[in-house]
Parts: C-alpha cells; structure tokens; sequence
C-alpha cells in the first residue's frame, strides 16, 4: 500500500515536472531553464550535484536559490546543499570564505569572476570565484547561461571582468505610472503602492537585470517632476535599492533642475548661488540617509524645454559640477545628459550638442559623466556616431542607447537592437589614429579614464513578457551583453538568448538568429534607407510623415531632415551645407566630404544628391531608394515564412505572439514603403523603376492617418 502511494506519488511528481510551471508568457524571460533533455540532464545534474558555499550573504543566499532553482527545472533533481566541496560540486567562493583559492583573482575587480574546472582532493568541482559575493552571484549567472545553451561543463576555464563600470538602465518612467516611449504597459514601479507594497516582480527584475551584469538603474523620467525629490518618494526609492542591493544593482534618479525652488520656495535655481548649493546638498545628505548605497543623479537641462543652468547665464559645467559636489563626499555621481539643442539657435540640430560641450571638455569634476546618445539627433533606425565621441578626451563620456523602441516599430517590430548597438560602438572615431573605435573611447582606455559608464533606456513595463514582445527582450539582453563586453558581437549575444529563451536546439537557433541579424537592417530599409532620417509621426514617432512641414520648431519637422526637393533628397552637412562633418576627426570629416567615400549607408545623412545621383549598383539614387523599400518589405515577409516554419519547435502562446506581430510588421513595412513613395514621387515625379508597385493608395489617404492614442507619447 505505501510502496503502492509511493509510486502515484512520484508518478504525481514526474508529471508535474514534465509540465511547464507556468504558461510560456515570456515572464521567465532568458531565465526559463527549460527541462533539458535526459542526456543534457544527466550531464549538467554531474556537474551540478551540490552547491557549496560557505556563507549566507543576500548576496549568494541570492546565488544559491538561482542554482537551486535552475539546476531543479532543467534536470528535476535537487542539488544537495554543502559548506565544502564535494564531488561534483559548483563552489562558491570568495577570499573571505576561503582563503587559498586555486585560482588568481587578479584583474577581476569587485565584480568579475572566474570559474574553473578543478580537482578538489580527487575530486572534480566547478569553481566560481570572485573577488566579491556580487562577482560570484555573476559567475553563476554564467555557469547558467552555460547549462541553458548546451554549451560544455567540464574544464572550465573562464575569467570575466566588465570593461565598463557603469551599466545602468534609464527608466524614462513617470510617477503618474505612465512610461514615455514605453511600449510595455505601466511602469513597472507601484509608486503609489511604495514602500509598503513590494510586488515579487521587483526581485525578478533584479535577477534578469543581475544575470547580464546591469549594475544600475535611475528610476524616474529625465523629464523629471520635483516630486521624486520628496520624502515620501526617497522612501519609496529606498524601498527599491533595498530589493536590488543583494543583486548588484544600485538605484539612481533623474532630477529637475528647479526642483529647490519648485520644493522649498527658493528663488533661484542659479548653480552659483551658495543657497542653492546648500539645499542640494542637503538633499542629497538627505538621500543617501536612506539610501547609503545611491548611485546619484541623472540630469536634463536646457533641452526640449527643460529648466538647467544656461538659464542663469551658466554652462553645463557649472551645473553638472554643483551637483557633483552634493553626492561627492557619499561617493556619487553625476550623469549629464548632452542631448540638447535650442528653439532660438538656427544651426544644424545635429551639431548644436557638440557646440555646446565641446568647449567645456576639461571643465567638468572628477564625478561627472557627460552622458552622450548614440547619434547626433535621436535614437534613428541609423546614424553615424555621435561627433562628441572622441572629442572630449579630458572628459567620461557615457554612451546611451534606446532599448526601447520609438523609432524602430515600438513594440511589434521584430527589429534586433544588438546590430545597431554593435555598428556604434565599433565605429572609428579616428580621434587618436585609426582604431579609436566609440567602445575605447567609452569604457575608457582611449584616454585613460577609470570612470565609465553606460546606459539603456529601458524597454520594460508592466507587461506579462516584460518588453511588449518577446523580441524585444532580446534587446534588453543584448544591451547588458555588451555594457559588460562591449567586444561581443550581436550574433553571438543572439545565439545564446534564442538558445535560452526558445531552445538550444539549432533547428530553432540558427534560422531565428538569421532572421534577427537582419532585422534592423530591413527597418532601416523600409523606414529610412540610405541614411534618411525623422520621418516618422509627429510626437507619436509611430509610422511614416515624410510631409510634415508645419510643426512650430523647424528641426521638428521631418522636412527639415530629408530636404527633398524636385532636383534631389538629403541634408548637406559638408561645407557647401551646414559642415558638421567637421565635428569629426579630420581623417573620417575628409571621407565623408564626398559622397563616393561616405559609406551609402549614410549618404542622404551627409549629402544632399539629385535623384539621378548614381549609386555604386549603378542604379539611380531614386530606383536604388525605391529597392531598399522593398528589400525591407520583402526581408519581412521572409521573417514571416521562417517563423511559419519553427511552429514545431515553438510554444503556442509564444509562437502565437510573434506571428500576429509578424503581420502587424509586414502590414507596417508596406505602409511605409508606400506612403514614402507616394510622398518623394509627389516632390519628384519621377516613374518609378521597372517590377516596383504603385503605392496602395493616393498621398492623401497616407496623410489623413491620424493616431492620437498611439502608445509612449505623453
Ligand atoms: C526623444 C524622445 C523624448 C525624450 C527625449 C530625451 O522623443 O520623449 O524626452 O528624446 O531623450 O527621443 O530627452
């Protein structure tokens, strides 16, 4: 009778393991461990029979339940719990813990690590060690990624260490709950319900954010509201930095510039004024009381209408370096952002923030970071690197990049972020000779900074799947990659997260790996090829308006970007034009004064050209325009018929998804290759080329549509 129950019983448990624990909504994100198969079970359960560790800091407590928790998904079998090693162990291990490690901890850092196949007494054990209880909790995110992909577990030698030290999430959340360019739902922060309430999916996301190295996170808007500032509101950041700590992960917020006189009545926001001082100072005392871990501020000023330091007649500098003073004694810093441009300034919008810092290079104090987008206007499907890359070398300057995004088909778009993210950060700034690339310049050793940084704004909400798309978690995955290395390539950062968040099988890796390798491309094609830029919905940024052109601010007007005229198309930035090619190292400003050496990828950003212009196909700039908004429709269709193909091999509920937002995207791609047509043939009237349909509908049709409930505009 018992022997009897006993098997039901682990007839009972076997079924339930089979099972999935929870429907395939995406909420496991990259940290499925999906049950492996018996062989694959087999293999990571003799690697991974016991855990031992020898203290219970949050910290490995942390470690230690992401293994338990693993280990028993993917084999079903409990690894037994150790202070020493024994066979067959992951041992966890710091100089604290154990004082004579079989390993060099050297050039590790405070959060690197290195894991190691060793013999403990004749015994095999997996070594993950570091330097911190933060580095091993990283080097068991590793051995995970390691068990997830099929990749080998025996003799291991690896050491990591991140070449950037910040790498930090924006959350451009308000406290309204609402997320600007946030396609995700509401902002994951319960602001309302903070302190008291603290929802499990805070600790989620500090072990997702933890499993790729992100080390930060400022939680509010850049437009910020004074309000984070308040009592009430430290409280409930601290509340958050208390859930991160054990994960490595610091809190940080964005401040309004005129938060002391919004806050207390004071009379001026000027950064020279010793009152105004004083209360940032005080603020940020007040701050690190709860918070004693803070990483500091964030700042937007003097852009896009928000208050800053010129209003008083001083430069960024003098704000950023006031600030900087008010965290320094706690060990903050200070993030300045560089995005600015002015309603009253005629220049070439895509030169005024190097006007601005430029000459402040040098000026700013030891803790600050100028904070740099990727491109000189805004997060487009494609733009050069910034030209303040490698021209501020007495300066940190840290990179930002959208994770989000708004201009990249929001959240339907299959459009892989990791090529974009890749082309910047490998770009030559030719500012110390060739191969000064945007990454050297970023973590550092171009010109010997220590103080690094890196951010993403995030793409993350309330949503089950996290992003608004299972997709789009894999740029949020790929942005953690390559803030901890930024010498990975998207293709391999792709591999292993299609390996982890579908299956490691290559029946589904390789063609969903290829259909993401292309996919930003073909939205550069379908939205903006050959350079083209802001052409998108006014204030949404969702879908094609090529025409706008009545907009109060000419820089926002998307005719102001592409210049089409009945003789030819693009922005003149050599010397004929507004010259910002000379914002560039002389050796890169002297290619792109010629529209035969500057790559076609970027050529209607650099030139204006007639429309009879012959690209290096031979084919007119017209005909070759026209192709490439067909090549990025029909690179869709492709990524329809390949994803058709995987239904097999894919979870209904997740197969489901992308497949309607597939449509959603082919749909999407024709209208914006139809609409642009309409529109440049408006200007044009040229015929287009031989096999290219004629636009659905009339210009008209395309201008009439009108979205004032599309989502992340507030
Ligand atoms: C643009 C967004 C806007 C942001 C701004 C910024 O359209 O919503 O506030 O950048 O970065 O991309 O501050």
């Amino acid at each position: 009778m018992i022997a009897r129950l006993f098997c039901y019983m682990t007839a009972m448990a076997m079924m339930m393991l089979a099972l999935p624990a929870r429907a395939e909504d995406g909420y496991d994100l990259w940290l499925r461990y999906a049950p492996a198969d018996q062989a694959r079970a087999a293999d990571i359960s003799a690697h991974a029979r016991a855990i031992a560790s020898r203290t219970n800091s949050p910290t490995l407590r942390a470690a230690s339940q992401e293994l338990q928790r693993a280990i028993m998904r993917m084999t079903g079998t409990a690894p037994a719990l150790a202070e020493t090693p024994t066979a067959g162990a992951l041992w966890l291990a710091t100089p604290d813990t154990a004082p004579a490690l079989p390993v060099s901890l050297k050039a590790l850092g405070t959060e690197g690590y290195a894991i190691r196949s060793i013999d403990q007494g004749g015994q095999p054990v997996t070594l993950i060690a570091a330097n911190s209880d933060i580095g091993v909790l990283h080097g068991v995110f590793h051995w995970l990624r390691l068990a997830q992909t099929g990749a080998a577990l025996d003799r291991l030698d690896i050491r990591s260490a991140p070449r950037i030290g910040l790498r930090l999430l924006n959350h451009w959340d308000n406290l309204n709950g609402t997320v600007e360019r946030g396609y995700a739902g509401m902002s994951i922060w319960d602001w309302w319900r903070l302190p008291d309430y603290k929802g499990p999916r805070y600790t989620d996301y500090a072990r997702a954010n933890a499993s790729i190295g992100i080390n930060g996170t400022v939680l509010n808007n850049v437009n910020a509201k004074a309000d984070s500032l308040t009592a009430p509101y430290i409280a409930k950041a601290a509340a958050l930095a208390d859930i991160f700590r054990p994960y490595g992960i610091r809190v940080y917020l964005s401040v309004k510039w005129t938060a002391p006189m919004e806050l207390d009545g004071l009379e001026t926001a000027d950064p020279l004024d010793p009152q105004v001082a004083a209360w940032w100072k005080a603020k940020a005392d007040d701050i690190y009381r709860a918070i004693p871990d803070f990483g500091g501020f964030l700042v937007k000023a003097n852009s896009e209408g928000q208050p800053g330091p010129q209003d008083y007649d001083r430069t960024h500098a003098d704000g950023a370096n006031m600030l900087a003073a008010a965290v320094k004694p706690h060990g903050g810093i200070v993030m300045w952002r560089a995005f600015v441009y002015a309603h009253d300034n005629p220049d070439d919008r895509a030169k005024q923030a190097f006007a601005d810092f430029k000459p402040l290079d040098g000026q700013f104090a030891d803790n600050v970071l100028v904070q740099v987008k990727n491109g000189a206007i805004d997060f487009q499907p494609r733009e050069p690197f910034h030209p303040l890359f490698g021209a501020m070398p007495k300066t940190p300057l840290m990179m930002e990049f959208q994770i989000t995004k708004e201009y990249l088909g929001q959240s339907t778009h299959l459009t892989y972020l990791g090529p974009l993210f890749e082309e910047t950060l490998d770009a030559d700034t030719y500012a110390k000779g060739k191969g000064s690339t945007v990454a050297k310049v970023v973590d550092g050793s171009l010109d010997g900074h220590r103080l690094t940084g890196i951010a993403g704004v995030a793409n993350i909400g309330v949503d089950r799947d996290w992003s608004g798309s299972i997709f789009n978690q894999a740029d949020w995955y790929a942005f953690g990659r390559l803030a901890w290395d930024p010498d990975l390539t998207a293709e391999s950062i792709a591999r292993e997260w299609a390996a982890m968040t579908f299956s490691p099988d290559p029946r589904l890796v390789q063609p969903v790996v290829v259909m993401m390798m292309g996919s930003r491309e073909a939205a550069v094609d379908y939205m903006t090829p050959l350079g083209l830029a802001h052409v998108m919905g006014t204030g949404h940024h969702y879908g094609p308006a090529p025409w706008v052109s009545d907009l109060a601010r000419p820089e926002w007007n998307p005719v102001y970007y592409h210049k089409a005229d009945a003789r030819g198309i693009g922005f003149d930035r050599t010397r004929s034009g507004s010259n910002a090619i000379a914002q560039y190292a002389p050796a890169l400003a002297r290619r792109l004064a010629d529209p035969a050496t500057t790559p076609e990828s970027e050529l209607l950003w650099f030139h204006h050209l007639p429309w009879d212009y012959r690209l290096k196909s031979g084919e007119t700039l017209w005909n070759g325009l026209v192709h490439r908004y067909d090549r990025g429709v029909a690179y869709v269709a492709d990524m329809q018929r390949t994803w058709n193909s995987l239904r097999p091999l894919v979870d209904p509920e997740r197969f489901a998804q992308t497949q309607a937002f597939l449509a959603i995207q082919h749909r999407e791609a024709q209208w914006w290759r139809d609409a642009s047509i309409a529109y440049f043939q408006s200007i044009n009237h040229l015929p287009l080329p031989a096999g290219a349909a004629p636009p659905a509908h009339d210009l008209d049709w395309y201008k009439a549509q009108s979205f004032p409930y599309a989502p992340g505009h507030n």
